[in-house]
């Protein structure tokens, strides 16, 4: 059987990644739904230091990565995956803004790359090589409007958003079914509506009676108005 979508991750920092061995995507990967491979770009270089970063053409502040590590490290994760679609995913604050929709879309990859930059990102020769392969789709995707250090904590956010919505990874998947459609609605972008559990009261603090009286409709009203509430706020 060769079913289970590959995730192949490469970077300076392997250990940043270790948290994918836990929860949803540690047992996804012991369940045989994915298979993540974690790479090590400095394995990919030549000289005595390892150098991957060199200063910018151009001049400025900062280094850039080096396109031949890069290139080295994902000729060699394509053979992981032969037969595959390859879709590279650069890490960058300069990319398209990660969705729940774009994490839907990329559920249907069966062969991702992270690659992740660090210091002023990655030479553009990398992504335009690749852009041109047969075989290859590239994406420069940032996970919001704020700089981070490197791509590893962005790529374990845009990994966790895609396994959780493949099938067997979540327990009951019409949670998945309510949460889209809860974030579809009407008008685009709603948030989830509050929850309670037990006790029925705590801190003297009660779960509204609407939740205990059993009426369906009534409950679903309910947490649309206050979903509806929780989007206007976050607006204003
Ligand atoms: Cl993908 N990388 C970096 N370095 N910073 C970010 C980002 C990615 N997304 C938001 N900020």
């Amino acid at each position: 059987m060769n079913s289970a979508n590959r995730f192949d991750i490469i970077t300076i920092f392997p250990d940043y990644l270790a948290p994918l061995k836990l929860s949803l995507i540690g047992k996804a990967e012991a369940a045989g739904i994915i298979e993540i491979g974690i790479h090590d770009l400095r394995e990919q270089t030549s000289d005595l230091h390892g150098s991957v970063d060199d200063t910018p053409y151009g001049g400025g502040a900062g280094m850039v990565m080096s396109p031949e590590p890069w290139g080295k490290a994902i000729d060699s994760v394509i053979e992981l995956a032969p037969d595959e679609l390859h879709e590279l995913i650069v890490l960058t604050p300069a990319g398209e803004k990660l969705t729940q929709e774009m994490a839907s879309e990329l559920t249907k990859s069966r062969h991702l790359i992270f690659a992740c930059g660090r210091y002023e990102g990655i030479d553009i020769r990398v992504s335009d090589f690749y852009a041109s392969e047969k075989n290859f789709k590239v994406r420069e995707i940032s996970i919001g409007d704020y700089v981070l250090g490197g791509g590893e904590v962005a790529t374990l956010v845009i990994m966790e958003a895609i396994i959780r919505l493949l099938p067997g990874v979540i327990g009951n998947p019409a949670s998945l079914d309510e949460e889209s459609h809860t974030l579809k609605s009407t008008r685009g972008a709603l948030v989830e509506y509050p929850s309670y559990t037990k006790p029925q009261e705590w801190r003297g603090l009660s779960v509204p009676n609407v939740l205990l009286s059993g009426n369906h409709g009534e409950i679903a009203k309910w947490r649309m108005q206050q979903a509806l509430i929780r989007t206007k706020k976050l607006a204003d």
